[in-house]
């Protein structure tokens, strides 16, 4: 195969946008402010703020709850042409129901979209990047079935405000980092450690979830307003350690990214049918009665089949799987809680490193990614919804950064030219440095630096800003030699 491209093809196809990305309680801050409910992230940093790097907490993050007009302006100049943001869904229903509407909350993201329009950038909502109201999760959380209903509820209201000018819907961010280590290993809120059930009923009560809002939106709003929904999945892209590890990496991929994908993307819906058969043999050998997977009835599979309008992914990694050895450490977060795998995951050869040593960088690995989702899920459209890379101190001359994007836009395009996938979408992650959720303020991945010891959170170009406009300006992979600056300090 090609793996590099002859420049002739670096032009970008017209129908692909860029933008960049971000979430709510990694920016917004104001976490009480004018009436907003308590979300799991709130609560579970300040509980344990030992576990966050420095201690630190997200209230005021980048301040963009009274910044906003500054997030536009740098995605202004950045020339975007979509900004995805998430929606804080106690800052909009602060009991988590319906029965209380937050008019701040409603106008928040009500000026923050009209500010984005005013500047020709399209507003991209994803309806919930993990900040689940405190009271929804004291009965239960994504644990209990009736949650499919309660985010049914939350989907229409927010539907109702903003369908007319947000066209680009995406329901869930990764459940699977959500359920898998928010209900497994626990390590992310709301912190739940229950391996046997915990993040198997949040998987299928947020597919159930997402269904649910894909039909309320395709049912009352889209015949009005049109638009397009879907989820971003995070794919991690699983590699065979040795070519005889081949089935075990499909497996592997099988669990990661087809228990979210398969049921809504495949032909025939439900699990992907090799999880299904190892996830109950499992099951009965530990003595469960049944499967741990929990089953979907005839009516269920048609729910959740098709509901998606494009495959959104979120790619930032690639790692190698073997099986486990005695003595392995479970240490490899992503697999975390997955004895059925019995199965290793390691760091791949020859990566680069950002900040974030959990991340290493495999460009390659998009690529392989988007193939593979192509062959599983037939020739969709896929938007890609993350992709970024951390850096560690203030620092504006981010030229990692740079490189970072640029190889990734080069798998991006070689799928696209070479293996003729239809991507649709880039997002870079993310706008501005953020609450790196465990990381706290140590790892940066924002174009746009924040100044933390400043009230006004002053936004400052990096080097990876100004490259990035560079390519949006000239769809092309081919910039001119400015566009790397060098000696970068800050203009
Ligand atoms: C994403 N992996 O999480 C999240 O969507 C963002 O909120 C976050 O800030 C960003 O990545 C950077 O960490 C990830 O398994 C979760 O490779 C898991 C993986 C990657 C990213």
């Amino acid at each position: 195969i090609t793996t590099s491209l002859a420049k002739d093809l670096w032009s970008f196809p017209p129908n692909l946008k860029f933008g960049a990305a971000s979430a709510s309680y990694q920016v917004e801050g104001g976490w009480k402010d004018d009436g907003k409910g308590e979300n799991i992230w709130d609560k579970y940093v300040h509980d344990h703020s030992g576990l966050i790097k420095g201690g630190v907490t997200g209230d005021i993050a980048a301040d963009s709850y009274h910044r906003w007009r500054d997030d536009v302006k740098v995605a202004a100049k950045m020339k975007l042409q979509f900004y995805r943001f998430s929606i804080n869904w106690p800052r909009i229903l602060p009991t988590g129901f319906t029965n209380k509407i937050n008019q701040a909350g409603v106008d928040y993201y009500s000026d923050l979209i009209d500010g984005l329009l005013a500047e020709g950038i399209e507003p991209i909502v994803t309806m919930y990047h993990w900040e689940l109201p405190v009271a929804i999760q004291d009965l239960g959380g994504w644990a209990n079935p009736l949650i499919v209903e309660w985010f049914g509820d939350f989907a229409r209201v927010i539907f109702k405000i903003y369908a007319e000018r947000v066209r680009t819907w995406l329901t869930f961010n990764e459940p699977v980092a959500f359920c898998d280590y928010g209900y497994n290993s626990g390590m992310y809120a709301p912190g739940v450690q229950e391996q046997i059930y915990g993040p198997y009923l949040c998987n299928k009560h947020v597919l159930l979830a997402h269904a649910k809002a894909y039909r309320i939106f395709h049912k009352e709003f889209r015949p009005r307003y049109t638009g397009k929904i879907s989820l971003a999945n995070n794919v991690l892209w699983i590699e065979p350690l040795d070519l005889s590890y081949s089935s075990l990496a499909e497996l592997g991929r099988q669990h990661q990214t087809g228990r979210y994908s398969h049921p809504i993307f495949s032909k025939e819906g439900g699990w992907p049918p090799s999880i299904e058969k190892l996830m109950e043999e499992y099951s009965l050998k530990q003595g469960f009665k049944e499967s741990r997977l929990p089953k979907f009835t005839r009516h269920e599979i048609e729910f959740i089949k098709g509901t998606a309008d494009f495959y959104g992914l979120n790619y930032y990694t690639t790692n190698m799987i073997r099986p486990a050895i005695p003595g392995d450490k479970p240490g490899i977060w992503f697999l975390n809680g997955s004895p059925e795998l019995n199965a290793t995951l390691l760091k791949p050869k020859g990566a680069y490193y950002g900040h974030d040593d959990l991340l290493p960088v495999k460009p390659e690995g998009l690529r392989k990614e988007l193939n593979w989702l192509k062959e599983q899920y037939g020739d969709i459209d896929f938007f890609i919804t993350e992709n970024g890379y951390s850096t560690t101190a203030y620092n504006l001359a981010d030229y990692e950064r740079v490189k970072y994007m640029r190889d990734h836009l080069e798998q991006m395009l070689l799928s696209i030219k070479e293996d003729k996938v239809s991507v649709v979408g880039y997002a870079a992650w993310s706008l501005v440095d953020n609450f790196e959720w465990l990381g706290g303020y140590s790892t940066k991945f924002g174009l746009y630096e924040i100044d933390y010891e400043h009230p006004n959170r002053t936004r400052t170009a990096r080097a990876s800003a100004h490259y990035y406009r560079c390519v949006i300006e000239k769809r092309s992979l081919d910039v001119p030699k400015s566009c790397y600056v060098k000696n970068y300090t800050h203009n």
